[in-house]
């Protein structure tokens, strides 16, 4: 039996977060079209007869001295060492650059055996595939590379086959019908922030902090009650997400509600969504500190 931890690692917006959703066939991890969606360490399981890989999904590398970035580049480096396998994303539709050289030569220097995919299969062309296989056949002569579509699940069981060609023998880690380790408020929380950045992307992408302040579970009634709190920077975005007459949060609410149901099938749900400010978040050492708890659990 094989089993082995997987890094998934990639530029911004490469895909990593859909193809880890795609593998485990389970939303385990939010995406979203604006880059740096994913802030914390995301653990999806997946599992046949063959054995079992974790992935652990990870912050994608930007190039930048924002303090919060810094936080995200230690981040995607402590889990390149602590892997048995790198799975390196690459956006094809994005020609290598300098960003990428980087992302590229900090895998060659963690040492492990690394698969290459070439993401996004279903809008590239062959000359910007072409491109991309060339920049990584210089640089990882012995990886396998792929072709694949996260989004489309294309080529996804042949990456499936090299990732275990690659596993260690070993036992499972996580029981066979586990897709995440995540805990609960955590996972609501998150998709939460999913449905609002998506809903307001242009207005406010990365000033919101998602808070599950109560999860209770009514076992008479079978029934979920959850409160959760949208934290904004600013008393000002309270607004934005509200809406008029209160259509964006309705919005938010009705989104999250379907993909939270999927967690307690069979339970009714009850979801009581408010917005508040919190001044200056990122500064505040607490919430900071929850932020990288999450991100180690
Ligand atoms: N066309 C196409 N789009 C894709 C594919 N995979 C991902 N996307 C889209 O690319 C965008 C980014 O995807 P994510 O999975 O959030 O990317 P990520 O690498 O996790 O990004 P960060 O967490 O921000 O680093 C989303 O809009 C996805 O729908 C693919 O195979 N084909
Ligand atoms: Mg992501």
């Amino acid at each position: 039996m094989k089993s082995a931890t997987v890094s998934v690692i990639g530029r911004p917006s490469a895909g990593k977060s859909t193809m880890v959703n795609t593998i485990c066939e389970m939303k385990v991890s939010i995406t979203s079209p604006i880059p740096q969606t994913t802030r914390n360490k995301i653990r999806g399981i997946y599992t046949d007869q063959r054995g079992q890989l974790v992935f652990i999904d990870t912050p994608g590398y930007h190039i930048s001295e924002k303090t919060i970035n810094k936080k995200m580049q230690e981040v995607t480096v402590s889990a390149l060492s602590e892997s048995d396998i790198i799975l390196y994303i690459l956006d094809g539709k994005r020609a290598p650059k300098k960003e990428e050289e980087v992302i590229a030569s900090l895998i060659k220097e963690a040492g492990v055996s690394t698969v290459c995919a070439i993401n996004k299969k279903d809008i590239l062309t062959k000359e910007e595939e072409e491109d991309v296989r060339f920049f990584l056949k210089n640089r990882f002569e012995k990886s396998p590379i792929l072709l694949t579509s996260a989004e489309k699940d294309d080529g996804i069981d042949e990456l499936l086959i090299e990732l275990f060609r690659l596993a260690p023998e070993g036992e499972l880690m996580y029981d066979e019908n586990s897709y995440t380790d995540q805990n609960l408020e955590f996972r609501i929380s998150e998709i939460i922030r999913e449905k609002t950045i998506n809903l307001l992307e242009d207005e406010l992408p990365h000033t919101i902090f998602v808070e599950v302040s109560d999860l209770e579970y009514d076992e008479d009634e079978n029934k979920v009650w959850i409160r959760a709190f949208i934290n904004t920077e600013r008393d000002g975005q309270k607004g934005i997400i509200v809406g008029k007459g209160g259509e964006n949060i309705k919005k938010i609410r009705q989104a999250s509600f379907k993909d939270i149901k999927k967690i307690f099938p069979g339970s009714k749900l009850e979801l009581d969504l408010r917005v508040k400010a919190v001044a200056k978040w990122r500064n505040n050492q607490a919430v900071l500190d929850k932020i990288f708890r999450d991100m180690n659990k």
